[in-house]
């Protein structure tokens, strides 16, 4: 069997990793879950943008008609956009039946990185990744994208996690599994609005060369599985601690109260914890994602020069 019976790979995209020219990867259900039409849409292309501004090519990944997709055009994400929640949310456990039915998906960290890596790619850029939730301990809901990291061999660039999370037990799963964690100019886990949440992470890297040789060192050696990257809000989108941390309990309390779990579970967190800071949130969340997409172009053109 060969991959492309499933995947059909951007011109563009191909071209550039037959080449060994830096390709970055980019996720889907930020744009159909993460944030409201039409934000996410002016998002999702400047976001592509700002990685062919920093040297390298973007790839958008997606499931459309059962087809896995690295490279999105504009009307498909527009479409993304448009149809939101509407879209099936896309995690490992879901990708082959939505493949099988021929239907569209919007992919998580998780499946990116499955894709990413079929196509070749090994950098990706994100706002947060999925983790160990509060509460874990009775309900066992530990994001998929936990195990991606531990298996595929895809770098991720994200600005930590969102305090819906439990992050000192993300931090544990993550050294269990092997996946190094590393903060980007910070000894700190940066907590995705805040650029501190009082946990060290495993080491500081101050550049996108020396990201570029750990991710390097790491394939050469055949192991398998990715890189955290976890890099900070640009101080003046940070948000104020007191302000987000109240929002995050409320959207916790009321999502206990409603009896929402599974994989709804963090698109409620995020959409909820939006709705009560206003747009104050959101307009953070894009401008951390530009920074991490403009990380993640830099070392993977650090990277492409690697021999
Ligand atoms: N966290 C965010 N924004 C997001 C997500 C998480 O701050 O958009 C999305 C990502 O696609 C991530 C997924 O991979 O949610 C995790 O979902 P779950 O917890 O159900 O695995
Ligand atoms: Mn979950």
């Amino acid at each position: 069997m060969k991959i492309e019976k499933y995947l059909d790979i951007a011109p563009e995209v191909a071209e550039a990793v037959k080449a060994g020219k830096p390709v970055v990867a980019l996720e889907s259900t930020i744009i159909s879950h993460g944030m409201p039409y039409p934000q996410n849409v002016e998002t999702a292309l400047n976001v592509e943008k700002v990685i062919r501004d920093n040297g390298a090519i973007p790839a958008t990944i997606a499931i459309i008609g059962g087809r896995l997709k690295a490279g999105l055009s504009r009307d498909e994400i527009e479409y993304l956009g448009k149809t939101g929640s509407g879209v099936t949310k896309v995690s490992r456990r879901d990708l082959p039946v939505i493949v099988a039915k021929g239907m569209d998906g919007a992919t998580t960290v998780a499946t990116t990185m499955i894709i990413a890596a079929m196509a070749g790619i090994k950098i990706f850029a994100t706002g947060g990744i999925g983790g160990v939730h509060r509460g874990a301990q009775q309900t066992f809901d530990i994001s998929a994208d936990l195990e991606e990291l531990a298996m595929t061999n895809v770098t991720v660039v994200c600005a930590g996690a969102k305090a819906i999370l439990d992050l000192p037990l993300t931090l544990e799963y993550l050294e269990t599994k092997g996946v190094p964690v590393i903060g980007y100019g910070t000894k700190e886990l940066p907590a995705f609005y805040t650029r501190t949440s009082g946990l060290s992470v495993d080491y500081e890297i101050d550049t996108p060369a020396e990201l570029a040789k750990t991710i390097f060192v790491k394939h050469e050696l055949g192991m398998n599985g990715g890189i955290l990257v976890t890099n900070p809000i640009p101080e003046k989108y940070s948000m104020d601690p007191k302000v987000i941390n109240k929002a995050i309990d409320e959207a916790i309390a009321e999502a206990n109260a409603k009896g929402i779990k599974g994989k709804e579970t963090t698109p409620f967190l995020l959409a909820k914890v939006k709705e009560i800071t206003g747009g104050d949130s959101l307009d953070s969340n894009i401008q951390l994602v530009y920074n991490n997409a403009a990380l993640a172009a830099r070392t993977a053109v650090e990277l492409s020069k690697m021999k």
